[in-house]
């Protein structure tokens, strides 16, 4: 989005949260740092504002981000109250609010806080930038607009963000903006060792043997530089692992060399598979996503999809490998 756009979206942004007295600010099913930094960095600057605010997820927090001010109180239930006003954050369409979709598009006024590219927008303030290595630098910079001062907890809760959905900094949506900003989030009292400790040092024994089957098992002999693992229920049941401690995981498949796709496959209950796709940026996996009903980024994206884990694997290393091969002739050509 191109600055003067983005300014005219946070100048009509600030004037509907200054109408509004009473919010619900939500973020999508199973959330990442960024989506819970988001959305609790810009609950507590609405309060700030003496707004009253009540954070929806309709997932509970990881354990990893319960140091973020306000994650306890995060609730998968609205509360007995209406909000004026809807804030999504962090979503690529408001179906990924998964069961509390219906009770946002209730509300008399929705605005979208994005930096997804797919374009599935919604509300009537859009303040959506692709361009964004993270949601936390949108919420940033809304923040702002709201004439908050950002003091350690905010601060906190968006530098969480933007570490984590850039990869520590470390993939290609990491800007010079990112950086800008999180430097002046540590300026503002966010303690960088403390919270990579929090978020990166917190993996439980039997996600750690959860990882190693991940390792053992990765398949990385082919041609096209696709490297794919798979995780079965039955090695939640070995291991004792939870469903949700496969994050990371895919970060050691993608740091492979001369891969291009990296594709992790976790079967979850009702006959699904929890797919996770990176991209060395040789093709656009949010497409391929898309293609099986999920979404995400160019380079990081994701889709749940019916069918056994084999045959999942089979369709998905199908389309990955059609997308690589188009891209090359688009190359030749
Ligand atoms: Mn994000």
């Amino acid at each position: 989005m191109s600055e003067e756009t983005m300014s005219r979206a946070l100048e009509r942004a600030v004037s509907l949260i200054q109408k509004s007295k009473s919010f619900y600010v939500g973020t999508h099913i199973r959330p990442d740092g960024d989506a819970l930094g988001s959305l609790l960095a810009l609950s507590l600057a609405l309060e700030c504002r003496q707004k009253r605010v009540a954070r929806l997820c309709a997932d509970p927090a990881p354990a990893s981000y319960g140091f973020l001010a306000g994650a306890d109180r995060i609730s998968p239930k609205p509360p007995d109250w209406t909000a004026d006003m809807g804030i999504v954050v962090d979503c690529d369409g408001i179906g990924r609010l998964g069961p509390l979709e219906a009770v946002f598009e209730r509300l008399p006024r929705l605005l979208d806080v994005d930096h997804h590219a797919t374009g599935q927008t919604f509300g009537e303030v859009r303040l959506v930038d692709p361009s964004a290595g993270a949601a936390a630098e949108i919420v940033y910079e809304l923040v702002r607009s709201l004439g908050v001062e950002i003091g350690p907890d905010i601060a906190a809760c968006l530098y969480a963000g933007i570490l984590t959905d850039t990869g520590r900094f470390t993939y290609g949506n990491a800007s010079s903006d990112s950086l800008r900003i999180a430097s002046e989030l540590v300026e503002a009292g966010a303690d960088p060792h403390g919270i990579a400790r929090n978020i990166y040092e917190d993996r439980s024994v039997a996600a750690t043997h959860l990882l190693g089957i991940a390792l053992a098992r990765l398949s990385a002999n082919d041609d096209a530089g696709v490297v794919s693992a798979m995780l079965t229920r039955r090695d939640f049941v070995e291991t004792g692992a939870a469903a949700s401690e496969t994050e990371g995981i895919i970060d050691h498949l993608r740091a492979i060399g001369g891969r291009r796709v990296a594709l992790l496959f976790v079967e979850t209950d009702g006959d699904r598979v929890r797919v996770s796709l990176r991209s060395d940026g040789s093709v656009d996996v949010s497409a391929v996503a898309l293609q099986f009903g999920g979404g995400g980024h160019a380079m990081a994206a994701g889709c749940t999809v019916q069918g056994r884990g084999e045959e999942v694997r089979d369709k998905l290393l199908a389309a990955v490998r059609g997308a690589l091969r188009a891209a090359n002739a688009g190359h030749d050509s």
